[in-house]
This record gives structure tokens, sequence and C-alpha cells, in this order.
């Protein structure tokens, strides 16, 4: 039985996932290495120095780890750029609707998100203080596909792994969704999930609880 939805941030209450692509293309860009919408794709719930690694693996020059610190920092710096222009108005469509619809049947909701920037973010679009937890990249050691992020908000919302769905648009973040004993949803394509749907426009969280 469910009593709570973890929802990942980035891709699923929002399409910050483009933001990432942006930044991390202009810091390719300027360092030349080759990077594409493919790529992005893997970066997708990793983490901002996991991500790098993944970039950097096509490129011919070796960084240090002094310089991989400022590839981050500079990478960063430009998608707070970006997200400092999102309003409510970019959250995504049938978020709103299946949040409120949870909250009204007594479902608990969270975030479980791999993204340190998760506070600035939820401010931004007016949700803060509107969750019941918020796990996120500056709580956890492990990103995902490691079930560490859900696995804390799980803690936080005081209900046991096997009573929570995740919903989320990452491979790895279904991927740490199973391995945390969790049932998953997936958006927009995501892979090997419990239940699937391309949107949550026309969709019920509600109806697979
Ligand atoms: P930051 P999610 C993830 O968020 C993004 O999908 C991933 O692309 C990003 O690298 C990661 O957050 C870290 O983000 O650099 O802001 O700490 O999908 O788990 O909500
Ligand atoms: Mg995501």
């Amino acid at each position: 039985m469910i009593k709570a939805v973890i929802f990942d941030l980035d891709g699923v209450i929002i399409s910050t996932d483009d933001c990432h692509y942006e930044a991390w293309k202009k810091l390719a860009d300027e360092e030349g290495i080759y990077f594409d919408r493919k790529i992005n794709d893997r970066l997708r719930g990793v983490s901002r120095m996991a991500s790098l690694e993944i970039v950097l693996e096509k490129s011919e020059k070796v960084y240090t780890e002094k310089e991989k610190a400022e590839l981050t920092e500079r990478k960063n710096n430009y998608y707070r750029e970006f997200i400092k222009k999102l309003t409510p108005n970019d959250i995504l469509p049938g978020v709103m609707d299946n949040l409120e619809e949870l909250k009204q049947n007594g479902i608990k909701i969270a975030i479980g998100s791999s993204s340190k920037n998760t506070p600035i973010i939820l401010k931004q679009i007016g949700l803060d203080g509107y969750f019941d937890a918020v796990s996120d990249g500056n709580n956890i050691t492990h990103s995902k596909p490691n079930p560490e992020v859900f696995l804390k908000a799980s803690e936080m919302l005081k209900i046991p792994p096997e009573n929570c769905l995740v919903v989320e648009d990452a491979d790895a973040g279904i991927e740490a969704g199973k391995k945390g004993g969790m049932k998953t949803l997936s958006v927009h394509g995501a892979k090997g999930a419990d239940f699937e749907t391309e949107d949550l426009k026309k969709f019920k969280i509600l109806s697979i609880i």
C-alpha cells in the first residue's frame, strides 16, 4: 500500500534538465570538448562531479582535481544564471493537479533529487515549504543509481520504503528507487519502472496507489 510519493525534481516537477544541458554545453564548448544531447541524457539524476567525469570522457586533456573543481563551479554558475529565470509557470503540466490530489487524499509527498540547487529551485517556483520532506544533493554522499536520496526521504517521512512510490525521468533514478525497495513510476521514457506514463498531464498518480 502506497502512503507516500517521492518526486524527482529535474525533469519531473520542472524541466531544468534543459538548463543543465545548456550549462554543460557552454562549458564543453569553452573547453573544446564534444558534447551532445545523447551524452546529456546520461547525466540525468547523476551528481555534478560524476556528470563532469562523463563529460570528460570526450576530452583529450587530463584534468587535475583542482581543475575539475573549477569546471564544476563554472558549470554551476552558468546553471544558476538559467534557473534565476524560473517562475511557478515553469512547473510541468499536470504536476500541481497531482500534488494537490495526493495531499487531499492523505498521501505524503516528498522531493528526492540529486541536485544541490533544490532549495533555490523550489523557492523560484513557489514550492518552498510545500512538501512533507525534501531530500536532495545536500544531504547525500552517493547519487542515483544509489538509493540513498530516496531512503533519506522515506526516513524523513517516517514511511517505510515498501510504502513509497518514486516518480522519475531518469534510468538511474528508476534503478535507485528499485534498489531502495520502492515502487516506481517513469515519466518521459525512463526505463525499467513498475508503471509508465509519457507525462503527468493526463495521468492520475492516485489511480495506481
Ligand atoms: P546540481 P534530479 C539531478 O537532479 C539532475 O538530473 C542532474 O543532471 C544533475 O547533475 C544533478 O541533479 C546535480 O545537480 O549540479 O544542481 O547539484 O534529476 O535528481 O532532480
Ligand atoms: Mg530527473
